[in-house]
C-alpha cells in the first residue's frame, strides 16, 4: 500500500496526554508516521519555525502530506476520516450516539477537571511522581468523573462501547492521575483504567517516553 507521508510533532519529553492521544490514534490505524519533537521546556512552540507548522503553536500537530492540524480531537476525527475503515482500524464506534458519546468524553476531558490536572499532572502519569492530598475541589472532580465512568461502563466490560475507542484512551489517561498516585478509586474502575493502559499503542507511547530517559 502507498501511504501518504505523515508526521505527529510531539513534546520532547513525551509528557503531553494529547500528543499520546494522537500517537495512539495513528498507531492504531497502523498508518506509518514520524515523529518531530518541540522542546516545551525552552518554549521551542513559540519559534517562529513552529509557526508555519502549528496554527496554534502547541502540540501535537500532525501533517498529512502538504496538510497540517492542531488540537487532538480535531486530529482524530480527521484521521478516522482520511484513513477510513474497513481498511483501517476505527477510532470510533460504528452506531451514530456511541460515536456521539465517544466524542461527547473527548471534549469534557479536554475541558474540564482543571483542579485534578493541576494536582495530579502529568508527571503522576509518565514520572511516577506524587503530590499532596487532593483538595476539596480536585476530590469533587475525581467523584464526578468517577460517578461518570460507573454509569458509563456496562458491567463486566473493559471497554466503553464494547470495542475499543480513542475515548476509553483518553479517559484511562484522566483516570490514572489518580489510580497511578493510588488515590482511591472503585475497584471496576481502577481494573478498566490498568486494562486500557496495557494496550499495546498505550505500552509503545510509554517505551518511546522511557527510551528518552
Ligand atoms: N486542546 C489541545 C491541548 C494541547 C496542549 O495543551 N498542548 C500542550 C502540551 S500538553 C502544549 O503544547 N503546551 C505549550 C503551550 O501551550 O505553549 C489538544 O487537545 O491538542
Amino acid at each position: 500500500m502507498n501511504y501518504p507521508t505523515v508526521t505527529l510533532w510531539s513534546d520532547a519529553c513525551f509528557f503531553s496526554p494529547y500528543a499520546m492521544s494522537v500517537f495512539v490514534a495513528l498507531t492504531e490505524k497502523g498508518i506509518p508516521f514520524s515523529l518531530q519533537h518541540i522542546d516545551l521546556t525552552s518554549q521551542q512552540q513559540l519559534a517562529p519555525s513552529y509557526s508555519d507548522v502549528s496554527l496554534t503553536r502547541r502540540v501535537p500537530t500532525l501533517q498529512v502530506e502538504n496538510f497540517l492540524l492542531s488540537e487532538s480531537s480535531a486530529i482524530e476525527e480527521y484521521l478516522e476520516e482520511r484513513f477510513p475503515a474497513p481498511e483501517f482500524e476505527r477510532l470510533y464506534p460504528q452506531n451514530l450516539e456511541k460515536r456521539a458519546r465517544a466524542r461527547e468524553i473527548q471534549a469534557w476531558i479536554r475541558s474540564d477537571f482543571a483542579s485534578l490536572r493541576q494536582e495530579r499532572p502529568t508527571e503522576v502519569l509518565f514520572a511516577g511522581e506524587t503530590f499532596a492530598p487532593l483538595s476539596e475541589s480536585a476530590q469533587q472532580s475525581a467523584a464526578k468523573l468517577i460517578a461518570a465512568v460507573e454509569r458509563l461502563l456496562p458491567a463486566g466490560q473493559q471497554n466503553l462501547f464494547g470495542e475499543w475507542s480513542i475515548a476509553d484512551t483518553d479517559l484511562a489517561v484522566m483516570l490514572n492521575r489518580l489510580v497511578l498516585h493510588g488515590d482511591t478509586v472503585p475497584e471496576n474502575v481502577a481494573n478498566y483504567t490498568h486494562f486500557q493502559w496495557q494496550r499495546a499503542s498505550v505500552q509503545l507511547w510509554l517505551s518511546e517516553y522511557s527510551t528518552r530517559l
